[in-house]
């Protein structure tokens, strides 16, 4: 078997000046780069209330390779990053504009499988709209969650497509000063047919795509401070790909998995991530990593 591997370099940053601009904007600069900059400024819950329209819809996208042609919530990929307190009320709007059904499911999230809240029979007929609401729980654990459709026999070519988006809930973990003071990052992981992909036979069957994007991006660039702490929240939003990490010369420590925090964090040098997994874990970048050329390319992401 052939053995794909692709990076997603996280360049270290080489001045003051480059460390101080990676904490403001996180991903590199380059507009060549930002195709989908506004997913990366989250959707906040305010006084209590997260409100907002999700459109999922087929949208025209710029990553290389791809047919160019994806489906997305918001014209986004991956969709908005929601992020929620314990105890917040959430108002979706969703929005078919698929010619197929659709629906919405919070991974993950602790709320009822029924209703207009985490739902998978209800189903969105194509033009049509569905109101979801629910509350968070107010004992609701932190973490990493993930919004993506579940309509019985369309999840798959939906989510292959696009469709999906992490989720933040905020807590405990996110307050200890140390993971606070971490430069923090979601990444949504996300594998994309290639332009000359054919397409997949059997509606339920697991999908491979050969485009490896992060973020809506293939190979990214991630600033970092030198010599500050990485905070990676990773979430593998593919339909059956598995996702192996390593970050060269860096040990990964994870903080906490789909299970919630863990007790103290656990060393790593590698981390499987299988389809809809997350986990959050903390890097010390280096201090050597203040001479090294911002372009070069010191840490990777390595996946197989
Ligand atoms: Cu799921």
């Amino acid at each position: 078997m052939i053995s794909r591997r692709s990076f997603l370099a996280l360049a270290a940053g080489g001045t003051a000046a480059a460390s101080v601009a990676a904490l403001r904007h996180g991903w590199d600069a380059d507009p060549r780069r930002s195709i989908n900059a506004a997913a990366t400024s989250p959707v906040r819950s305010q006084a209590g209330l997260l409100e907002l329209d999700l459109v999922a819809q087929e949208t025209s996208i710029s990553i290389p390779g791809t047919s160019g042609r994806a489906l997305t919530y918001n014209g986004l990929l991956p969709g908005p990053q929601l992020e929620l307190q314990p105890g917040d009320a959430v108002r979706i709007q969703l929005h078919n504009r698929l010619t197929q059904p659709t629906n919405l499911h919070y991974h993950g999230l602790h709320i009822p499988p029924s209703g207009a809240a985490d739902n998978v029979f209800l189903r969105v007929a194509p033009g049509q709209r569905q109101s979801y609401s629910f509350s968070l729980p107010d004992n609701h654990p932190a973490g990493l969650f993930y919004y993506h459709p579940h309509h019985h026999g369309t999840v798959a070519d939906q989510v292959f497509g696009g469709l999906g988006g992490a989720l933040l809930v905020r807590g405990d973990l996110d307050r200890i000063p140390e993971v606070q003071a971490a430069q923090e990052e979601v990444l949504v992981l996300k594998d994309l047919p290639a332009a000359n992909q054919r397409s997949g036979s059997g509606v339920m069957l697991g999908r491979e795509g050969s485009i490896l994007s992060v973020n809506g991006q293939v190979k990214p660039e991630l600033q970092v401070a030198a010599g500050g702490l990485l905070r990676l929240r990773l979430l593998n939003a593919s339909n059956a790909r598995f996702w192996r990490l390593a970050l060269e010369g860096h040990t990964m420590h994870l903080i906490a998995t789909d299970g919630g925090a863990l007790e103290q964090p656990l060393p790593l040098q590698e981390l499987l991530l299988v389809p809809g997994e997350r986990a959050d874990v903390l890097v010390q970048v280096g201090e050597d990593h203040h001479s090294i050329h911002p372009t070069t390319q010191d840490l990777n992401l390595v996946h197989d």
